[in-house]
C-alpha cells in the first residue's frame, strides 16, 4: 500500500487532511509544497493536481482532491477510530458543518486575509513579478480574486459580510460546545477536524472574537483538539513559513 500526501503547512485545508490521516494513525509520505514558493504552481505537481492547489492524497497511484471529500475517504479507506458518527442524522449534521466550513468559514478567513496581505505581497516583489505568479494559478475563480485583492478592490460591503460571518461561525460553534466537548453527537468528528482546520488561528488572527470572555467553550475546545496526539502531530509537522490557518492562500 502507498499512501502520499501532499500538502502546505499545517493550517488550513492541508492541516485538515493531515489531522485526519493522524488520527487514524495511516502511515504516510510527506511531500511539502512551500506555497510562499509558489511551487503548486510547478508543472510537476500540475500533472498530479491540475488545480495547483494542495492538499492532495495519492492512494496506491489514485489521486485524491478536496480536503473535505479526502477526510471521508481517509475515514472510509483505512482502519483506526471512526471520524464520522454511524446515526444518520448525527452523519448529516457533521456534513453541514463541514459545508459550512468550505463555503462561508474558510473564504471568509482567506478574503480577509487576502485582503490584508495581497497588495503588501505584490508591491514587494519585483516589478512584473506579481503579474506573472498570477498568470501560473491554474484557476480562473483565484487567478481574479487574487489580483482584485492586490488592488484593494474588495468592496466594504464584502468585507463587511466576511467580518460578520466570522462572528456568525464563533457563535455557532460556542453554541454547539455549549455542554458538550465536541461539535456533533458528542464524539470527535470530522466535523471538529474541519473547523478547527481553520480555527486553530483565530485567536492569533481574529482575537476579539477568539477569547475567553466572548467564546469560553470554543477556546477551551481549541486546547481540547490540539491535546488530542493525532491533532498534536498534525500540528507538530514542518512549519516552515510559520504560517497559521487565516495567513494561508
Ligand atoms: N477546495 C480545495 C481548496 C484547496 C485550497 O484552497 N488550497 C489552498 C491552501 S489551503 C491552496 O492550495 N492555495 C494555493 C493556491 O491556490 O495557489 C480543498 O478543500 O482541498
Amino acid at each position: 500500500m502507498s499512501v502520499d500526501l501532499y500538502h502546505g503547512e499545517p493550517a488550513s485545508n492541508s492541516l485538515k487532511v493531515l489531522q485526519a490521516i493522524h488520527e487514524k494513525g495511516v502511515p504516510f509520505n510527506s511531500h511539502y509544497i512551500n506555497l510562499t514558493k509558489f511551487e503548486q504552481h510547478d508543472p510537476q505537481y500540475l500533472n498530479i493536481n491540475p488545480a495547483g492547489q494542495v492538499p492532495t492524497l495519492v492512494h496506491n497511484g489514485r489521486v485524491l482532491t478536496e480536503s473535505t471529500i479526502i477526510n471521508e475517504y481517509i475515514d472510509d479507506a483505512f482502519d483506526g477510530p471512526a471520524l464520522k458518527p454511524s446515526d444518520l442524522y448525527d452523519h448529516h449534521l457533521m456534513r453541514v458543518w463541514t459545508k459550512y466550513v468550505d463555503e462561508v468559514f474558510r473564504p471568509s478567513l482567506s478574503f480577509l486575509a487576502w485582503h490584508a496581505l495581497i497588495p503588501g505581497l505584490a508591491k514587494s516583489l519585483p516589478e512584473g513579478e506579481f503579474e506573472q505568479r498570477l498568470g501560473r494559478i491554474p484557476l480562473k475563480e483565484k487567478r481574479d480574486k487574487w489580483a482584485l485583492a492586490a488592488s484593494g478592490g474588495f468592496t466594504e460591503r464584502e468585507l463587511e459580510t466576511w467580518r460578520h460571518n466570522l462572528a456568525e461561525v464563533t457563535d455557532r460553534v460556542e453554541a454547539a460546545l455549549t455542554g458538550h466537548d465536541w461539535l456533533v453527537a458528542d464524539q470527535f468528528t470530522l466535523a471538529d477536524i474541519a473547523v478547527f482546520a481553520m480555527a486553530n488561528g483565530m485567536p492569533r488572527g481574529h482575537p476579539h472574537l477568539w477569547n475567553e470572555e466572548r467564546a469560553p467553550n470554543a477556546m477551551a475546545w481549541l486546547a481540547r483538539m490540539r491535546a488530542r496526539p493525532g491533532v498534536a502531530a498534525a500540528l507538530a509537522m514542518p512549519n516552515h513559513t510559520n504560517f497559521v490557518a487565516q495567513e494561508e492562500a
